[in-house]
């Protein structure tokens, strides 16, 4: 009991309102039944396109003591990020949806062309950062060392379907963790571990049933709302044609037909989860402040300034950000693709600039513009 109120008080700290743990010994026959199978179908119907990391390890995520040797739970925090959280509170819900501008009303950040999870620094830091301290607080409780790692988006695991299966909120038909009274803005954290927590330290907050029971019903509005039709049915996305993957993940050139939707995108996609009514939640959460504060460059730097960086810039503006994921050419490609999108005219004297760029997306990027602007 002690353990349990010294735990509830770090997380507390921290921000973090819900924590669950999963018991491989009593539960992993449900992933083994249920979302293997959803993964394997995903995987043969390409709708990973070219992620192709993930068909690596599939042996791991039968067996997750091939990650962490005797692994007995999984502790499962949700770490809310948004400090964009639609809210019924109409005055709250307009101090968030007008970001606070200190200097560029033009900036990336002020115009909304970055999704929220990339706002502050990169979560995978942060967040095996807290992970380490949880752990670390664990230790001195219990008192005999155990093992432990730390699973943050890193290792071929389901972050969703564990989350799940701890009843942290149930799956929606956007493939998002939802979890009632939250929504789903939050970032996944695993703590594997070889102590059995389970029996001193009952870490589910709340009643179990209470999430489990709720789900999407009748609403369809995040598959309505997809601007590239990308779910081909409820709870399945295809990769090829998300614009979070073809923003982030794609490492080519993206087809002609989806470079209109960079008009309101440089970086990730927000719009399934934005129209989720989970998401129009009653209050708003403490969020860690590496998530809370903006980056400042994104205050400051316009989709512009992007499209012309040097790879020196992009280190001081990107540097430590989740942006990283996209690289520095996946990032200039992006900016170059939002001003066609926008017919901003700045764009034929920019194109006429990075021609002799040294890096190949980009000067693909540049001979595909310069079709499109002719046509
Ligand atoms: C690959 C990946 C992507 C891909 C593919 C997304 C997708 N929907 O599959 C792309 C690049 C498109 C992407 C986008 C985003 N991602 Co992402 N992504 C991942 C990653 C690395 C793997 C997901 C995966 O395996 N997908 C394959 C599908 C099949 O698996 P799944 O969606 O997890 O579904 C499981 C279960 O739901 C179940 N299942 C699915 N369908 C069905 C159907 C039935 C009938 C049954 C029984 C079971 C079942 O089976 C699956 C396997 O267990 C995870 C981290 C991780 N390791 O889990 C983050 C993760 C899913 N991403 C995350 C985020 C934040 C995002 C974005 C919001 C970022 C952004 N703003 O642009 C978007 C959201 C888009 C969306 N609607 O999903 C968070 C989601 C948090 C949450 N609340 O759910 C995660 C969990 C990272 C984290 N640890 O916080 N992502
Ligand atoms: S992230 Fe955007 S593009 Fe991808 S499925 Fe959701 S709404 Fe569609
Ligand atoms: S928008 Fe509706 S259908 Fe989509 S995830 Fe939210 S509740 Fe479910």
């Amino acid at each position: 009991m002690k353990l349990k109120k010294e735990i509830l008080d770090l997380l507390n700290q921290n921000g973090i309102l819900s924590a669950g743990v999963f018991s491989f010994e009593k539960n992993h026959s449900l992933i083994l039944e249920k979302d293997i199978p959803a993964f394997q179908k995903w995987l043969s119907e390409n709708a990973h396109a070219k992620m192709t990391f993930l068909e690596n390890n599939i042996e791991a995520r039968k067996d997750p003591s091939l990650i962490l040797p005797n692994v007995k739970n999984a502790l499962i925090f949700l770490f809310p990020y948004a400090a964009g959280h639609r809210v019924r509170n109409k005055k709250k819900e307009n101090a968030h949806n007008n970001i606070q501008l200190n200097h560029n009303s033009e900036s990336i950040l002020a115009k909304k062309l970055i999704s929220k999870y990339v706002y502050g620094k990169d979560y995978h830091k942060v967040l095996k950062k807290q992970l380490n301290l949880i752990a670390t607080k664990l230790q001195k409780q219990i008192g005999n060392p155990f093992q432990f790692r730390a699973v943050v988006d890193s290792i071929p695991f389901f972050d969703r379907a564990y989350a799940r299966e701890a009843a942290l909120g149930f799956i929606g038909k956007n493939t998002m963790l939802i979890r009632p009274g939250m929504g789903s803005f939050f970032f996944i954290a695993t703590l594997l571990t070889d102590a059995s927590i389970q029996d001193i330290c009952d870490l589910n907050l709340e009643n179990k049933n209470a999430i489990l029971n709720l789900d999407c019903g009748d609403c369809t509005k995040c598959l309505d709302a997809c601007p590239t039709q990308a779910f081909k049915k409820p709870y399945f996305l295809d990769a090829n044609r998300c614009l979070s993957y073809l923003s982030i993940e794609h490492r080519d050139i993206v087809d002609n037909e989806f470079i209109p939707h960079f008009a309101n995108t440089i970086y990730g996609c927000d719009i399934c989860q934005e129209v989720c009514p989970y998401n129009l939640v009653t209050s708003d959460f403490k969020i860690l402040k590496e998530f809370s504060n903006y980056h400042n460059p994104f205050q400051i730097i316009t989709a512009k300034d992007m499209a012309l960086m040097d790879t020196d810039q992009y280190e001081k503006w990107f540097g430590g950000t989740a942006a990283t994921r996209a690289k520095y050419q996946g990032l200039v490609r992006n900016a170059l693709y939002h001003l066609h999108s926008v017919s901003d005219s700045s764009l034929p004297a920019i194109l006429d600039k990075l021609c002799a760029s040294e890096y190949e997306l980009i000067l693909k990027t540049v001979m595909q513009l310069r079709v499109l602007q002719k046509a």
